[in-house]
């Protein structure tokens, strides 16, 4: 398994970060996010380092939707969406690859979050 040693989410999946972490297997991690959009905010890393997604194993992902999938069903969310970002331009910030799962809740229950964002 591929691991950067100053990559931040690579600290976080071994530990050396404390995180508030949802979900881990052999290959994924997922964690919340620590500047949420919304409540329930969350990310699902391949524990495999690549920056962007073309660097990635193509079966190093094959869990990271089922695993969103199964954070939002377990949270109670209905409405949510599924982001990924590559490249300053896109807005990524951490060059560890990351899929973040964005509730958006109820306008009604005031807790709305817009699109897009950022
Ligand atoms: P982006 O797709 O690279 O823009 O998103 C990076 C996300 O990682 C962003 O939502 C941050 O709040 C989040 N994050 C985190 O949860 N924990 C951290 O230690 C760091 C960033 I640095």
């Amino acid at each position: 398994m591929a691991s950067l040693p100053s990559c931040i989410f690579c600290k976080i999946i071994k530990g050396e970060i404390p995180s508030l972490k949802l979900f881990e297997s052999d290959k994924t991690y997922a964690f919340l996010d620590i500047g949420p959009l919304s409540s329930g905010h969350s990310l699902i890393i391949p524990k495999h380092h690549g920056a962007k997604l073309h660097d990635m194993p193509a079966d190093q992902l094959t869990e990271i939707l089922p695993v969103a999938a199964r954070i939002a069903q377990a949270v109670g969310c209905e409405d949510y969406n599924i982001l990924q970002n590559n490249g300053r331009i896109a807005h990524q910030v951490v060059d560890h690859v990351h899929f973040h799962m964005i509730p958006k809740p109820n306008e009604a229950e005031g807790l709305g979050v817009g699109w897009p964002v950022r």
